[in-house]
């Protein structure tokens, strides 16, 4: 099923019009000025909920990151990953492919169709953000890599260079950092090769030049940096899963109903949420099932989490 956007930039509010609500609701005429708000987000659809789906700032993308290369706090990436540098990138494409082979990043791109996808994303540590990506689908680069009928899975590498990635110097992590997807979750047409933000080149703290998102799944799948992809018969190790398996599962689908076993997963933390920041219910599948419940139809989502 192709994506039909349920987030668009009209569903951001103007900023002018933020801070007068602002204004307006701390001061008497609070209840009526809730009142028209709340019309104006059920105009955006089912998951529209104030305070819910405005997109976040460049701000609270760029700063507030989970990239274990630079360092475990949320502000280390943003401060420590201008080392990293980005052009020339090679992506190697490899194992059961037709055409394996090093795959010049600028020539990649001259083959795939660059759209804009704005997502909800939610990090296994129940925060989560809403960020307008730049990308192509996964599909279109595994389609020129042509698909071998064997293929089950597809594994990916993040960069290994700790001369430029100061967090790769401690074993906080065995690295390369690695994940992987079943073939039919990478083939999905949610499934995004990111290579911008906002309009623009990724930042280096997001992922830059060439990072996986797949909105449905638990932000640690969307791995970053991308340097091989590898296509398999058998289910790949993934970094978090090698770490800890019992907390970190293969599929890690967002799933309220199935509690991490430190925490709940019932509910999350909107960054930079600001006026209405209290915690909001995470939505089964992060709310992309109709794109994706039929691939695990069948399946045990307790066993498979
Ligand atoms: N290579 C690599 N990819 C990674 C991570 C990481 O530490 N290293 N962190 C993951 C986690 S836990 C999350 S939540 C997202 C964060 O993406 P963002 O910083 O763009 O929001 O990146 C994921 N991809
Ligand atoms: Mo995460």
């Amino acid at each position: 099923m192709s994506f039909k956007p349920d987030l668009n930039w009209s569903d951001v509010t103007p900023k002018s019009q933020f801070m007068n609500r602002r204004q307006l609701i701390k001061g008497a005429a609070g209840a009526v000025a809730l009142g028209s708000i709340g019309g104006a987000a059920h105009a955006r659809g089912k998951y529209a909920v104030e305070g819910v789906d405005e997109v976040n700032s460049l701000s609270d993308i760029t700063n507030y990151n989970n990239f274990y290369e630079f360092g475990t706090g949320k502000e280390d990436p943003a401060r420590n990953a201008h080392t990293l540098t980005t052009d020339p990138w090679t992506v190697k494409i490899d194992g059961l492919v037709d055409r394996p082979g090093d795959y010049d990043l600028a020539d990649i791109l001259k083959r795939v169709n660059i759209e804009e996808r704005i997502y909800r994303f939610r990090c296994v540590e129940a925060w989560s953000m809403v960020i307008p990506w730049n990308g192509f689908e996964l599909n279109q680069l595994l389609n020129h890599a042509g698909i071998q009928s064997g293929a089950k899975y597809v594994a990916f590498e993040t960069l290994l260079r700790p001369e430029e990635m100061v967090g790769q110097r401690s074993r906080t992590l065995d690295w390369p950092y690695r994940e992987g997807l079943r073939l039919d979750e990478a083939m999905n047409p949610l499934t995004l090769m990111a290579t911008g933000l906002y309009g623009e080149d990724l930042p280096n703290q997001n992922g830059a030049p060439l990072r996986l998102v797949v909105p449905w799944k638990y932000g640690f799948k969307s791995i970053k940096s991308i340097v091989r992809i590898t296509l398999t018969d058998t289910q790949p190790d993934t970094s978090w899963n090698m770490t800890n398996a019992r907390e970190y599962g293969f599929y890690s689908n967002v799933n309220p109903e199935v509690d991490h076993p430190r925490w709940s997963q019932a509910s999350e933390r909107k960054i930079g949420g600001g006026l209405f920041s209290s915690r909001q219910d995470t939505l089964m599948m992060n709310g992309y099932s109709e794109y994706v419940d039929s691939m695990y139809a069948g399946m045990d989502l307790r066993a498979n989490f």
